[in-house]
């Protein structure tokens, strides 16, 4: 049998960076939702790519701020997450943006010295930037850490992505593959509806609004042929928030379902009948026994 390489790889970095945009890009589809907001992603997403000769498992990680300023429950815990994802990887790509070093970044390359596999650096967003400019980011990162290799690319516009590929697999070691080759993400369908929605409120709703909300499938079923009747409640954490999210005669809620119907659809290839409500737990961002519910592992 030919010897192929296989591992996993974690992306890390400060919120926002784009490791969620390029997660979806290299598998080829949305597993990942993403916003223009920081702290979109809240739990650990693997992405599989998998090639002829090679397999990558991506993690996509929570966006990591210094444990000192995160607040609620949710923040210490996708930290902590993002964190505890540098054990079990072969290699690490630290994300950033091309833009000056902040005290976030140092604090996520402070919890790197003690790693003893590759470690990649990722300046995303190039499409953003000179490169004067990026030549003298390089050299001011690589006074912080020894990376094993800077690669800048724009995971929006695909830009340098087979670069990245191709370096990443040289670094990984000879493996059978982990997943079969038709498996691109470790989530559970219910899970991937659940984020879809919560992708439409952040991107429709505003403040506070969409960290407040949780999303659950209650009903997943094939009614008919090529028919999946899905239905979700949306939790938030006060009752004037639920108004919000209800709108005037309804209009948010149906934004929010039409939107997320449509790429449930692409991502299921069927028809969906999604039926949306609207609930309150109160405070169950400080509360254990929510966060539990919503399979948080705290
Ligand atoms: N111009 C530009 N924008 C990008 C690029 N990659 C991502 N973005 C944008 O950056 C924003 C954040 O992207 P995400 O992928 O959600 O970022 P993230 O690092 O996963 O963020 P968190 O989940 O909050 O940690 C979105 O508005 C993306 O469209 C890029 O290569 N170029
Ligand atoms: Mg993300």
């Amino acid at each position: 049998m030919k010897k192929i390489k296989a591992g996993f790889v974690t992306f890390i970095g400060k919120p926002n960076v784009g490791k969620s945009t390029l997660v979806n890009k290299l598998v080829g589809e949305k597993i990942a939702i993403t916003s223009a907001r920081p702290q979109t992603t809240r739990n650990i997403i693997q992405g599989i790519v998998t090639f002829d000769e090679a397999q990558i498992v991506f993690l996509d990680t929570p966006g990591i701020i210094n444990l000192t300023q995160a607040k609620t429950l949710i923040d210490q815990h996708t930290i902590k997450e993002a964190l505890k994802s540098l054990e079990g990887v072969d290699l690490v790509g630290v994300m950033v943006e091309p833009t000056p070093i902040s005290e976030e970044d140092k604090f996520i390359l402070e919890n790197l010295k003690k790693i003893k596999k590759p470690v990649f650096l990722v300046i995303n967003k190039i499409d953003k930037t000179k490169d004067s400019q990026l030549e003298s980011l390089k050299n001011e990162y690589l006074n912080l850490f020894p990376f094993t290799r800077i690669i800048p690319i724009s995971a929006k516009k695909g830009t340098n992505l087979s670069v990245l590929i191709g370096e990443m697999i040289q670094h990984l070691p000879y493996h059978p593959a982990y997943y079969s080759s038709d498996l691109i993400t470790d989530q559970p369908e219910r899970v991937l509806v659940a984020e879809l929605i919560r992708e439409k409120i952040f991107n429709l709703t505003r403040q506070e609004i969409p960290y407040s909300v949780m999303v659950k499938v209650e009903q997943f079923e094939e009614r008919k042929k090529n028919l999946i009747y899905i239905r979700a409640a949306i939790y938030a954490e006060h009752t004037s928030q639920r108004g919000i999210l209800i709108g005037k005669s309804g209009k948010m809620i149906k934004d929010i379902g039409r939107l997320a119907r449509k790429d449930i659809e692409k991502h299921l290839g069927c028809q969906v009948y999604l039926d949306l409500w609207v609930g309150v737990k109160k405070d169950w961002r400080k509360d254990k026994k929510s966060l539990k519910e919503m399979g948080y592992r705290l």
